[in-house]
């Protein structure tokens, strides 16, 4: 398989993050892309220019860290990340979606924040951290619902708290939410999340 991959991405960590999980990331050859020049041999495969984009070993172009995900859960012998149907899974992508939302929040904040100010891009980031703070207080709530084996949500979950971590360490998420943190700092010590820290 080629993942198309950038070292910062959140999202392609959270891939290399179910590959390891599932054992499978030796088959995995990562491609060095940078998705924001809309390199051609990336566009033949996602039109998007997005990464991460995995060319399965079927030699179909998945996209979108979900749907690689969900893939990837078909690859090896482990046992699956995502429960196959029923309230299980359901739990699982509801929890995905909190990550991601997370992620797509503090990637978008980032992204405003690199460019001049101007009072538009401030109310958009104010936005944007006001969701993730929300979403910290639903995952405080819920934190228990984390802990055990790693699933797909529990992987999005952490390499979303992992971002926040990277990027915006003054904002010290931890603050006001000492069970999300410390159930993050025990699982952060999987090999999961250790051989896949965000560098950028
Ligand atoms: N929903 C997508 C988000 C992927 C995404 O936005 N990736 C960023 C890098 S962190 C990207 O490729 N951006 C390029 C662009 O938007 O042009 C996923 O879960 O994979």
């Amino acid at each position: 398989m080629r993942l198309f991959h950038s070292p910062a991405s959140p999202y392609v960590r959270k891939v290399m993050a179910c590959a390891i999980a599932r054992g499978i990331e030796g088959r995995i050859e990562r491609v060095p892309t940078n998705p924001h020049l809309s390199p051609p041999e990336l566009v033949a495969l996602n039109p998007l220019s997005k990464v991460p984009t995995l060319v399965g070993e079927d030699g179909v172009a998945y996209f979108d860290s979900p749907v690689i995900c969900e893939y990837l859960d078909t690859i090896g012998e482990a046992p699956p990340l995502l429960p196959a149907a029923g309230p299980a899974r359901l739990a699982v992508l509801r929890q995905q979606a909190i990550g991601d939302g997370i992620m797509d929040a503090a990637v978008g904040r980032r992204g405003e924040s690199l460019r001049p100010k101007e009072e538009a891009r401030e109310a958009v980031m104010a936005r944007q951290a006001a969701a993730v703070a929300r979403a910290l207080d639903l995952l405080e709530r819920e934190a228990d619902s984390l802990s055990g084996p790693l699933t797909l949500g529990s992987i999005a979950v952490a390499v979303a708290l992992g971002y926040l971590d990277f990027r915006f360490p003054a904002d010290r998420w931890r603050d006001g939410h000492p069970t999300l943190a410390t159930w993050y700092d025990s699982v952060a010590k999987h090999r999961a999340f250790l051989e896949t820290a965000p560098v950028g």
